[in-house]
């Protein structure tokens, strides 16, 4: 194994190289061997200046996260950069591609910092449940102001090259060789004599933040808006703040402290395990490195409404070129009327340059002719989720798509084999199963057909990634994963209403466990209609919710569903009409009420949707636990300072849930609550 730190020499400058694949990241094979070198080069007399450099594509992408479960090994990355700072001779960090996190701390350790071009600098740690702790709290306000820090450090978004310098994070961007324009910088430094102020001594944008706390209280206060209840977004606040009103030493000593509590808190173990298992679900058996994508530069998309226009926006985001077809001009100037109006509403938002809508939309155009999308790599079907309606354009993809086109189908729980089988070329067909906004969720659920190819989903695979999607590979069967579980836990929602609960007290109990809101609350949003069509087509029925449908009361899009919502307004408000109606539907029913707490209703609908996860488990339908979470988290709001439900349901308890399942089982006798066994042998385990 090479060295993970060496140094060569360039008329008395020191260039440090940090080794470390894939991203240099600062575990303690680095940071032990770095420290080492930097006593030695501070003691060098034949040394008049340092560069830090890495090798590889990145500078260090932070401290090793994998490392943060463990006890902590000297030296500590605080150690290592108050070393580095101690050295009076100027010191460099030639940065390319990431300086993120730990990284970015130990850029701030040196007196200066050189950019390459297309490199980026932030500290994402808040991401992790966490704050900088290696200094970054304290030293980034005294380069660039604040609450330009603060906004850094509580987005946790990287920033590039150009931002950077114009902040004053970087003091230049290369513009041929990194290395040696940083060799060059440094040199001219000593040359020069200095003094090379390190960043921790420099006060003037402290002080100048001591004499207007309002108005970083005021950037603090909307900067943490929307911490949605988690904790990392108040201390990073909480540790600016110290950088400003406390001596150096005393904030940095605050800031460790902070780190040690979030690092060792449920928030951020939750946050560490996602930030693992979205890279896991991507490693997909049969389908590694050797396996090559297809290239896609075309996608054709099938349907031009709500989902078809959100997925075309999510292709043109990511820079391909798309045609949209639907069967009437009509239909078709609506579905690109709506794609039109969707970017404008980014533009008025803020969140979209009008340059970068007008690139979007001149990517996507519009046809009602097949024969137009014959050139394309992907065609991407979301038409009405009807078998009969698939298979006249699955037929017809199979006419005029080129040889080697992957035809996608955005079901979101027909059987994809069926659908594959439609065509002559099934290995060529993948369930690519986009959550609406298509455009803005995360979550790409990747569905593997029995006679889908490798290459296939290689392709999917990197179509996703080249969307900025997350993407989970899971098998065939009704809903898949997310769905499927969803379908679980909302068996139990009628009930509870009918035995006593309210849509309030249930969304309530919802909201107070984390989730941005609660399930009636959801389906007011999503249409009660919708769920109403899906019952009626398996046979089933929900006594309250077919009520409110029969009566036309679809919710916020008819303004009376589970709440009412007044004139255009989106907030729910409890609605008397429907309590009566449920209390009548009670006596109908020959249901006596009782009080039901919170407690009750999480078992009665979280327990059998983590037995249904079991189940998923055990027919393979998922690989893994944790790809079950990326689901839930990017797909279905649940609360990420949690995990994900299979995460939860390991800290948690396993064998708590199975035995509350057992008693419910018991009191109901429903199947819902019959324990999977692969959730027996996981109590046994306590893991998954
Ligand atoms: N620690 C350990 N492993 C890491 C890692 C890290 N910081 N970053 C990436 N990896 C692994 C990752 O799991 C994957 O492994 C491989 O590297 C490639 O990653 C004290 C406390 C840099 C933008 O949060 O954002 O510093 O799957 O697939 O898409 O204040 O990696 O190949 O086995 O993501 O090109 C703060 C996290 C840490 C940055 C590159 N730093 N990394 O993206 O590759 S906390 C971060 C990223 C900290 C200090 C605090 C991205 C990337 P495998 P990848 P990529």
């Amino acid at each position: 194994m090479a060295d993970t730190v060496s140094v060569t020499r360039q008329d008395g400058v020191a260039v440090v190289w940090l080794d470390n694949p894939p991203v240099n990241a600062l575990g303690h094979a680095l940071r032990q061997p770095l420290h080492a070198m930097l006593e030695k080069l501070r003691a060098d007399a034949d040394t008049a200046a340092i560069v830090i450099a890495c090798k590889g594509r990145t500078f260090v992408a932070g401290a090793d996260i994998s490392e943060f479960g463990q006890p902590p090994k000297a030296p500590s990355l605080p150690d290592v950069i108050a070393l580095l700072e101690s050295i009076g001779k100027p010191t460099v960090a030639a940065i390319h591609g990431n300086a993120l996190g730990g990284g970015f701390e130990l850029a701030l350790g040196c007196h200066y910092r050189i950019a390459a071009p297309d490199a980026r600098v932030g500290l994402p740690e808040v991401t992790l449940g966490l704050l900088p702790g290696a200094g970054g709290t304290v030293r980034l306000p005294r380069l660039v102001g604040a609450r330009e820090a603060l906004g850094v450090i509580v987005s946790g978004k990287p920033v590039n090259a150009e931002k950077a310098l114009a902040l004053g994070a970087i003091d230049a961007i290369a513009e041929g060789d990194l290395v040696a324009e940083a060799v060059s910088f440094a040199r001219a430094r000593a040359e020069g004599g200095g003094p090379h102020v390190p960043v921790l001594k420099r006060e003037e944008k402290i002080e100048a933040a001591r004499n207007d706390l309002d108005a970083f209280e005021e950037t603090a206060k909307a900067a943490t808006a929307n911490a949605r209840g988690l904790t990392a977004p108040l201390r990073c606040t909480e540790a600016v703040r110290n950088a400003i009103l406390l001596e150096p030493s005393q904030a940095l000593a605050r800031e460790r402290e902070m780190f040690v509590e979030l690092r060792d808190g449920e928030e951020s173990a939750a946050l560490r395990h996602l930030f693992f298992a979205e890279r896991e679900a991507v490693k997909v058996e049969g389908v590694g490195k050797d396996v090559a994508a297809r290239p896609v530069r075309h996608v054709g998309i099938v349907g031009a409404g709500t989902m078809g226009g959100g997925i075309a926006m999510a292709f043109a985001n990511g820079g391909m070129r798309v045609t949209v077809l639907e069967v009437g001009d009509e239909a078709l100037q609506r579905g690109l009327g709506q794609i039109e109006k969707n970017y404008a509403g980014s533009v008025s938002r803020g969140s979209l340059s009008e340059k970068d809508k007008l690139a979007r939309l001149a990517r996507i155009r519009g046809t009602t002719d097949y024969t137009d999308m014959s050139d394309c790599d992907l065609i991407v079907e979301a038409v009405f989720e009807e078998m009969g309606v698939k298979r006249k354009v699955f037929e017809k993809l199979d006419e005029v798509a080129r040889d080697g086109a992957v035809l996608a189908s955005n079901t979101s729980y027909l059987d994809l084999d069926a659908i594959a089988a439609f065509t002559k070329r099934p290995s060529d067909v993948v369930g690519l199963h986009f959550f609406s906004p298509a455009h803005v969720m995360r979550l790409l659920e990747i569905v593997r057909g029995e006679r889908t190819a490798p290459e296939v989903l290689a392709t999917a695979l990197s179509v996703a990634k080249a969307i900025g999607k997350t993407p989970v590979v899971v098998g065939v069967c009704d809903g898949f994963v997310g769905n499927r579980m969803l379908a679980a836990r909302r068996e139990e929602n009628e009930a509870l209403l009918l035995e006593g609960a309210s849509p309030s007290s249930v969304d309530k109990a919802f909201t107070d466990f984390g989730w941005p809101m609660g399930p009636f609350q959801m389906v007011d949003l999503a249409g009660l209609d919708i769920s109403w069509r899906h019952r009626q087509s398996q046979g089933l029925t929900a006594p309250v919710a077919d009520s409110l449908c029969e009566l036309g009361y679809f919710g916020q899009k008819t303004g009376r569903g589970f709440y009412r919502y007044d004139e255009g307004a989106r907030k729910p408000v409890p609605d008397p009409f429907v309590e009566e109606l449920i209390e009548a539907k009670s006596r109908e029913l020959g249901i006596e009420r009782r009080a039901i707490g919170a407690e009750e209703i999480l078992e009665r609908t979280m327990y059998p949707m983590i037995n249904e996860g079991a189940r998923i488990l055990e027919e393979g339908i998922a690989a893994r636990a944790s790809d079950i979470d990326v689901v839930w988290v990017n797909g279905y709001g649940f609360p990420r300072g949690k995990g994900g439900p299979m995460f939860w349901a390991r800290r948690h308890g396993i064998d708590k849930i199975l035995a509350r399942l057992e008693y419910w089982h018991g009191v109901t006798g429903k199947p819902v609550y019959r324990p999977a066994r692969k959730l027996v042998e996981a109590a046994a385990a306590a893991s998954w």
